[in-house]
């Protein structure tokens, strides 16, 4: 798998030389360059950003050095002829970033990052790119950053860790991928008393059905507490009556095959 990252602030990028993915680096599992897009403007001031037309608060990325950068990267494409890499351009007005785009994502060959900083790119670039691109505007999330960088570190781990061999022990993503939907059970380590506080004993037994039974229990309560979105969305008509009578105790009642919250609580 191939990343190029475009970005006024290629520093920025520094942390996929470490750790898992910088690693996968070495190993040549994932191939990852970063291009800094003021390489790609032609005036004496590396001129990026222009005032938006309309008026408006901010700058906005001019579209010339995009497509010098664009258009390089796309000539140098390591996909046969025919098949086109994917753009992606972290934006707040992108389709969200979730597990199963990373999944997704994880079976292309060659994925490239535009990092917009500033109110963002002029949207005539996306719709040109769009020749020699698959293009996707992808959001992290609800809320305000100062441009795409951040984004791209998050998602370069979210797909890199999926690329086969990336992960070192591949059990690990095997767990994940049966998550069934709910939010992870609590953990715990040793000592099994610390600073007054005890394990949980069904941890302590040995009995792995028990076990098993109680780690599920406390993904439904969690979920119902923190995640009621995730609630919503299960599929119940697969569950245990086990499940459904942990459901019924957090107030849900199984109505079509779904979770939903019963009136009186
Ligand atoms: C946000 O990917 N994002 O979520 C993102 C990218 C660039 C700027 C932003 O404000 N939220």
């Amino acid at each position: 798998m191939r990343f190029d990252v475009v970005s006024i602030f290629p520093e920025y990028l520094a942390p996929l030389d470490l750790s898992l993915i910088g690693k996968a680096r070495t190993e040549g599992l994932l191939e990852l360059a970063v291009h800094d897009l003021r390489t790609y403007t032609q005036d004496r001031h590396r001129t990026v950003d222009d005032t938006p037309y309309g008026g408006g608060a901010g700058m906005v990325m001019k579209p010339e050095p995009w497509a010098q950068a664009l258009g390089d990267i796309a000539e140098a494409s390591p996909l046969a002829e025919g098949s086109k890499p994917t753009l992606i351009v972290p934006s707040p007005a992108g389709e969200v970033f979730n597990q199963k785009l990373a999944y997704e994502l994880a079976e292309e060959d060659h994925l490239v990052f535009a990092c917009g900083r500033y109110e963002g790119i002029d949207e005539r670039v996306l719709e040109w790119a769009q020749d020699a691109y698959t293009v996707r505007p992808v959001s992290l999330g609800d809320y305000v950053l100062n441009g795409g960088e951040v984004a791209v570190l998050a998602m370069v781990e979210a797909i890199g860790r999926l690329v086969p061999g990336v992960v070192g022990n591949p059990e690990s993503l095997i767990e994940e991928s049966h998550s069934d939907g709910l939010l992870e059970y609590p953990v715990y380590t040793k000592p099994s008393s610390w600073r007054g506080r005890e394990v949980p004993e069904v941890l302590l037994s040995g009995n792995h059905g028990k076990i098993a039974k109680f780690r599920k229990e406390l993904q439904l309560r969690r979920t119902a507490d923190r995640r009621p979105d995730l609630i919503d969305a299960l599929d119940v008509a697969a569950f245990s009556k086990t499940d459904r009578n942990v459901l019924w105790e957090l107030g849900y009642a199984v109505v079509d095959g779904k979770a939903v919250l019963r009136p009186e609580s």
